[in-house]
């Protein structure tokens, strides 16, 4: 399977099972999160299944017909797009079936075998996002033991998927030896989980090392996106940082995709980064992961928590929002709410009235939508706004034997006049008091050279 979530899109379909206790809202918020959840792993899906049953099937979570359909989907010329070359139609067969259940190894396998492709289930998808996303050591550990706990119980099944290899791997003779083999392996998986569980407990230890280095990142004006998926935040990461402008962020091009500057540029320069967003629907083993993948938001100077106002379901999601980010120890970082999506609600009467009931609710919050570029622009200039509240006014002399370090007067302040004499150039500024105190101590040792 391809990897690169930036290239071409892997094209899936997505499939999901309806269980009478499920209403047709959460069923379709459950779909339409796994679909987002799917274009983060840089799928493109291009068709839904779904099926009412009073419960999932034992052999392969679906029924008969709906596995027939799928089959029938996957294989057929329609689900290629485009040219009728052979190449093309290659590169656009749908790659997998994403299930919107954790299924067992067994119904995962027969699933496959039955649709002609690959299948991946909730659980998957997400570790492997949360994958993708973990930084830190702890966060890698946190989602390697996840991962772990993940396979062990399928370990069987991917014996068997390896085919003739597999068992020869496993050693000679019949079932017995390859067994055995599984078991070796979910001892070493029991004991891998172990070793990383005592990694996190020294990691736990080097807190107060790791907080150090936290309060000299957040030195550096940076803001996290953070909330639940779909909320808009890459819409607005996009939107904040114009990242078509590919010039202005040719500076980041080499750090993660997910970190980038605001644009337009400001004093100070401000780094916005994404972070994986909560999960309705997160399977309970993964939720220390989950957080643990969440603890770059505590580099950050200030969060920007999305809402997706048009979700009925907000003032929950913001609550366990507010609970999570207290969990991790985020809940001192300033923060600005942001309910987006403020165009998906009602027409223009119920949403000013939602405006108004938002604003009287929350105060200082922003209410917006990501699609109209003067939000966005208002949004950007409460971001520049919070972080020049401490800037200072001040003179900077600069001699004439020091000319070189112009252009760190200008990298690092705003400059709001400049003139010369005999001496050097005097700038009027606006900065960071200690950015501030630093360019004179630097230009004075210059001078004394
Ligand atoms: N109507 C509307 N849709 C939006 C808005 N912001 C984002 N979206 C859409 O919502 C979906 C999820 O957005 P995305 O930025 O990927 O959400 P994320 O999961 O929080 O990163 C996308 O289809 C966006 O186009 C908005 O203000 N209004
Ligand atoms: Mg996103």
């Amino acid at each position: 399977m391809r990897k690169e979530a930036q290239e071409q899109p892997i094209r899936a379909v997505v499939a999901a099972v309806q269980l009478p206790n499920v209403t047709d809202m959460e069923f379709d918020a459950s779909l339409a999160e796994l679909r987002e959840l799917a274009k983060t792993l840089g799928y493109e899906v291009v068709h839904t299944f779904t099926q009412k049953r009073t419960s999932f099937d034992t052999t392969a979570y679906l029924g008969v017909g709906k596995r027939e359909e799928i089959h029938q989907y996957v294989n057929s010329d329609f689900a290629l797009v485009g040219s009728p070359q052979a190449d093309v139609a290659e590169a656009d067969r749908i790659e997998a079936v994403l299930v919107d259940h954790e299924i067992s190894p067994s119904q995962a396998r027969n699933l496959e075998k039955e649709v002609g492709c690959a299948v991946m289930d909730r659980t998957m998808v997400i570790l492997e996002i949360f994958h993708r996303n973990a930084r830190s050591p702890a966060a890698r550990a946190q989602v390697e033991i996840a991962r772990l706990g993940y396979m062990a119980p399928r370990l069987r099944e991917m014996a068997k998927l390896a085919g003739p290899q597999g068992r020869q791997r496993s050693g000679t003779g019949g079932r017995g030896a390859g067994e055995s083999h599984t078991e070796l392996d979910r001892r070493k998986i029991r004991d891998r989980i172990a070793e990383l569980q005592l990694d996190i407990i020294a990691m736990d230890a080097d807190r107060k090392i790791q907080r150090a280095r936290r309060q000299e990142r957040r030195s550096q004006a940076s803001v996290a996106l953070v909330g639940y998926t779909n909320a808009g935040k890459s819409t607005l990461m996009r939107a904040l940082t114009g990242s078509e402008v590919l010039v202005a962020n040719k500076l980041f091009a080499t750090l993660d995709t997910t970190v980038r500057a605001l644009y337009p540029e400001s004093v100070p320069r401000v780094l916005v980064s994404d972070t994986v967003g909560f999960i309705k629907n997160l399977p309970h083993g993964l939720v220390a992961s989950f957080k643990s993948t969440l603890d770059e938001a505590l580099d950050a100077s200030l969060l920007l928590h999305v809402i997706d106002a048009s979700d009925p379901g907000f003032e929950r999601q913001l609550e366990v929002t507010n609970d999570v980010l207290a969990e991790i120890g985020a809940q001192d970082i300033p923060r600005i709410r942001i309910f987006n999506k403020i165009d998906h609600v009602g027409d223009t009467a119920a949403q000013a009235e939602c405006e108004a009931a938002l604003k009287a609710k929350y105060p200082g919050c922003i209410v917006m939508s990501a699609r109209r570029p003067d939000d966005v622009a208002k949004l950007h200039k409460a971001i520049v706004e919070f972080f020049q509240r401490d800037l200072v006014e001040a003179e900077l002399f600069l001699p004439w034997s020091a000319q070189q370090l112009r252009s760190e007067v200008y990298a690092n302040c705003k400059v709001l006049a400049e003139r010369a004499d005999e001496e050097g150039a005097y700038f009027r500024v606006r900065g960071e008091a200690d950015v501030l105190q630093a360019l004179r101590e630097k230009f004075g040792q210059a001078r004394k050279n």
